[in-house]
C-alpha cells in the first residue's frame, strides 16, 4: 500500500484521532498524517466530512471515512489479513470490547466538556462527581483478572 493512498487529517490533542492511529499502527499500514488546525479547518476536511465538520477523517483513495469508530470498523474490514485483528472473534469477546469502546465515546465527549467547563468540576457539580463514579467504576472493571 502506498503510504499516500492513506491519509489521516488529526488532531494532536484528539483522543479519537488516536484511537485511529493506533489502529493504524496495529495493523502496520502507513498512512500520510495531516494536522488540521481546528479554527481554520482545510477544505478538504470540510469536503471529506461536510455533516460534522470534525477529525478524524480517514482518506482511502477515492474514499473519505469520518467518525472514529466507523473509521475503525473500515479499517478492520479493509486490512483483514493484515498482522492483527482489532476484535476478539467470539460474539461475547466482541460484545466487550463494544462496550468499552461506547464508553470511551461516552466519557471522553464528557471529558472534553468537563475540561472546557472547570467550574462545572470546581462547583462539584453532581454530573462529574458521576462521572468521576463510572471512572473509578470502570478503573476497577478493566484491573479485574476477567479483563487481561
Ligand atoms: N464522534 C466523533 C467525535 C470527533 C470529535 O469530537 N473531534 C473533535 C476533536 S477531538 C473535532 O474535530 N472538533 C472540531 C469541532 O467541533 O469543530 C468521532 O468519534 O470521531
Amino acid at each position: 500500500m502506498e503510504k499516500s493512498q492513506v491519509r489521516l487529517h488529526g488532531f494532536w490533542a484528539s483522543a479519537f484521532v488516536y484511537r485511529v492511529i493506533w489502529a493504524l499502527k496495529l495493523k502496520g499500514i502507513e498512512y500520510e498524517y495531516i494536522e488540521e488546525d481546528l479554527s481554520n479547518k482545510s477544505p478538504s476536511l470540510l469536503e471529506y466530512n461536510p455533516v460534522y465538520e470534525k477529525v478524524p477523517v480517514l482518506v482511502h483513495g477515492e474514499n473519505a471515512v469520518a467518525e472514529s469508530v466507523v473509521i475503525l470498523q473500515y479499517i478492520e474490514e479493509t486490512w483483514l489479513d493484515h498482522r492483527t485483528a482489532l476484535l476478539p472473534t467470539g460474539p461475547y469477546e466482541r460484545s466487550v470490547a463494544h462496550f468499552w469502546l461506547d464508553f470511551g465515546r461516552q466519557k471522553v465527549a464528557s471529558m472534553d466538556l468537563g475540561f472546557q467547563a472547570r467550574a462545572v468540576i470546581k462547583d462539584n457539580h453532581p454530573d462529574s462527581k458521576a462521572l468521576l463514579a463510572q471512572l473509578k467504576r470502570a478503573k476497577k472493571r478493566l484491573a479485574s483478572p476477567k479483563n487481561n
